[in-house]
């Protein structure tokens, strides 16, 4: 029997500086639902999406600390586990951790019937550690967050194994090739992306395309799905693209979110057609040649 689920993608339009995460929560509540009505399994929330986009500014303190969750779930989180309990239900959610020894992470989890199953933290981290006065907004990831202590994990999750970056993990051939490695049949992914990056405008208009190359030639090249939520639209005057995705093993879109707003999108995934592809042109027992691949890990090439 083929081990097939339908799998939905919930895009969040952009959440304000002034939302509440009870806010946001009701909104991926009623995602979730409308999910479910769906007949999906499992639902795939944004970066950081509990609240709006805050390394766009510099802040300190107080100003900083309050975007952090503490505890997971906390109150106002607790209502999606409950409901993912209710429905029987997935769901993969990104957030700014703060751990009890106060280190930061821009991290996600998985979530299923309302236990938690497995948590990635973001590896790539993009942007800058100091304020950028020429920025029209900053990106500031690398001073609110250290590098992921978590490795690429992969987890028994739906019958299948999962698998999850975050954002802009999404546009590195190592993110998919250690999760591919370690058999991953869907990798789950949120991402906050400006349609502007201030460093490269001449690449503003291939943001989507730079999206969608990314991740169909991580599915492709290592015979995984890809489940990826956009947190889109105009959000504290920062444009986000949307786009969001679910692309099968062989490369292809299944299924695209039109606008930039709340909007869930589905498609059956069937995790045996992995196999199509690893059992072919990415057989990886068969065709890959580690012994030269050295630089990759190389400190320095
Ligand atoms: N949140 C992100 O990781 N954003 C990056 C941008 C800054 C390039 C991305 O890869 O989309």
């Amino acid at each position: 029997m083929r081990r097939k689920l339908v799998a939905a993608v919930a895009q969040m339009g952009p959440v304000a500086r002034d939302e509440t995460r009870a806010s946001a929560v009701a909104r991926m509540c009623e995602m979730m639902r409308d999910a479910s009505g769906r007949g999906a399994r499992v639902v795939v929330f944004p970066e950081l999406a509990l609240t709006t986009f805050f390394p766009r500014w510099f802040l300190e303190g107080e100003a900083l600390s309050a975007w952090f969750e503490t505890e997971m779930p906390g109150p106002a989180v607790r209502p999606l586990f409950e409901l993912s309990q209710e429905l029987g239900m997935g769901f993969h959610l990104g957030y700014a951790e703060r751990t009890d020894a106060g280190r930061h992470f821009n991290t996600a989890i998985l979530v299923d019937g309302g236990r938690l199953l497995g948590k990635y933290r973001k590896v790539h981290l993009p942007g800058h550690r100091d304020e950028e006065s020429w920025r029209p907004f900053q990106h500031l990831e690398k001073r609110y967050f250290e590098t992921g202590d978590l490795g690429f994990p992969v987890f028994d999750a739906l019958g299948g194994k999962a698998g999850m970056c975050i954002c802009n993990d999404r546009r590195w051939p190592e993110t998919w090739r250690m999760l591919g490695l370690q058999g991953a049949e869907f990798v789950m992914l949120g991402y906050n992306t400006p349609a502007h990056y201030p460093p490269a405008p001449e690449h503003d208009h291939l943001q989507y395309f730079h999206n969608e190359l990314s991740i169909q030639a991580g599915c492709y090249q290592n015979g995984v799905w890809a489940l990826a939520a956009a947190k889109a639209g105009c959000e504290e005057g920062c444009d986000l693209i949307g786009g969001s995705l679910i692309v099968a093993p062989t490369g292809e879109i299944m299924a695209k979110a039109g606008g930039v707003e709340d909007e869930v999108i589905t498609a059956e995934i069937d995790l045996d057609r992995c196999a199509e592809i690893r059992r072919n042109i990415f057989d990886f027992a068969l065709h890959r040649e580690p012994q030269t691949y050295g630089l990759l890990t190389a400190l320095k090439p």
